[in-house]
This record gives structure tokens, C-alpha cells and sequence, in this order.
């Protein structure tokens, strides 16, 4: 695929796994996973350019670990597929075990740091904050709304030591409930 069709696929396919399974023609269940099957028949109504060995070489590859999947274990039982992070929907993912880095990092527009300022990082739209291991990768996600993002420093160390849980879904995106202002520092 060119680079414009895989992207246009990568979008396609991370909104019906996190925001309109309904509308793709897909069922999502409690834990975010849907028949890959499935996922390649939706993907096939809505490109005629693409297939089940694109959507597996998409979901296969993806440098930002946007996609879990499972083999199917034991006779019958068929691939699955979710999405690892970014959700609308609610759905709920075990917890998963990775180290987190003392400091993390939030990329945001200029707008948003006055209500920043007052009630922490909320989810808003998505079930989960989402945060980053480097200014860099921070900065990038903020370009997503805006020129000139601002990067906030998050003291992950004292919310774990403070009992709040920080997973790592994916290869760079840690997620987190909320983030009070008492351990970001904006600038
Ligand atoms: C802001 C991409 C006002 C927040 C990325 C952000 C990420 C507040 C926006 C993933 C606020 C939400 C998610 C508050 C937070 N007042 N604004 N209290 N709290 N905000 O797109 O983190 O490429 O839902 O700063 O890499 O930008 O799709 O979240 O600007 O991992 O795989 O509300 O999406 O991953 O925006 O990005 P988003 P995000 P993918």
C-alpha cells in the first residue's frame, strides 16, 4: 500500500476499534477485543483497495503498538484484535506490568493549560490520559492539536509511590486515570 492508503487504514481501523465499532459493523466486547475476521470484512466494505492481509500487516507492524492481538487458542477459537490504547468506548484493560520512568511527559495546546492548571489531566474524551516516556514523543502528540504544543513534566514516580496505577499499552504511550495538578509541572 502507499503510504497515504496505509495511513488512511491505520485511521480507519484504530476509529472502529476505539470509538465507532457500531458504525464499522463490528462488535467490540468488554475488554476491547473483536474477531479479526470480522475487522477485515469491514475493512473490505469501506476500501476496495484493501484486504485481510493489509489490515494483518497493520495491525502486525505498527510502530507505535497501536494493536493486541491473540491466535486463536485451541480448536475453533478465532483470531482477536483490539486496540491497545486511545479508546472512547468503554471497555476495560487489564493491567498491564511495565516499568514507568520517574518523569513523563504531556504535549498539549497553550488553550488547555489554564483548566490544566485547575483540575489535572483528564481523560476528556477517552477513558485514559495518555502520556509519554520523552519530551520529544510529547511535543509530537501535541503537534496533533496545535503548532506550538507546550510540554508538561508529570512526577510519575510519586503517583505510583501515592498508589495511582500507570500502565504501558503499546511501544510509547503510558496511560493513567488522571493526573491531579499536584504532580505536573507546567511551565
Ligand atoms: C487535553 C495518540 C483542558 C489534553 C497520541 C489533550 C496519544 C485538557 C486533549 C493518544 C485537560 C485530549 C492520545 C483539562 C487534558 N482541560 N484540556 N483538564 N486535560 N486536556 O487526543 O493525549 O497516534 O484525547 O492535553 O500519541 O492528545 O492515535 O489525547 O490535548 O497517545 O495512536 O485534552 O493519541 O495516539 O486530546 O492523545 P486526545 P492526547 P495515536
Amino acid at each position: 500500500l502507499s503510504g497515504a492508503r496505509r495511513r488512511q487504514l491505520s485511521k480507519f481501523v484504530s476509529g472502529a476499534l476505539r470509538h465507532f465499532p457500531a458504525d464499522a459493523g463490528i462488535e467490540v466486547d468488554g475488554q476491547g477485543w473483536t474477531r479479526v475476521a470480522d475487522l477485515a470484512s469491514a475493512v473490505e466494505r469501506k476500501y476496495e483497495w484493501a484486504d485481510k492481509r493489509h489490515l494483518e500487516a497493520l495491525i502486525d507492524t505498527d510502530p507505535k503498538g497501536r494493536f493486541e492481538r491473540t491466535s486463536g487458542e485451541g480448536r475453533g477459537a478465532a483470531d482477536r484484535v483490539r486496540a491497545a490504547y486511545g479508546h472512547s468506548i468503554d471497555v476495560t484493560l487489564e493491567a498491564t506490568e511495565s516499568p514507568v520512568p520517574d518523569t513523563l511527559y504531556h504535549g498539549t495546546a497553550p488553550r488547555n493549560l489554564e483548566s490544566i492548571r485547575a483540575e489535572g489531566l483528564q481523560p476528556m474524551s477517552r477513558q485514559q490520559v495518555h502520556l509519554s516516556g520523552t519530551r520529544r514523543t510529547a511535543r509530537a502528540v501535541g503537534e496533533r492539536h496545535t503548532a506550538e504544543p507546550v510540554v508538561l513534566a508529570v512526577d510519575a514516580a510519586t503517583m505510583l509511590a501515592d498508589g495511582y496505577r500507570i500502565a504501558k499499552p503499546g511501544r510509547e504511550t503510558y496511560t493513567t486515570d488522571v493526573v491531579p495538578p499536584t504532580y505536573l509541572s507546567v511551565p
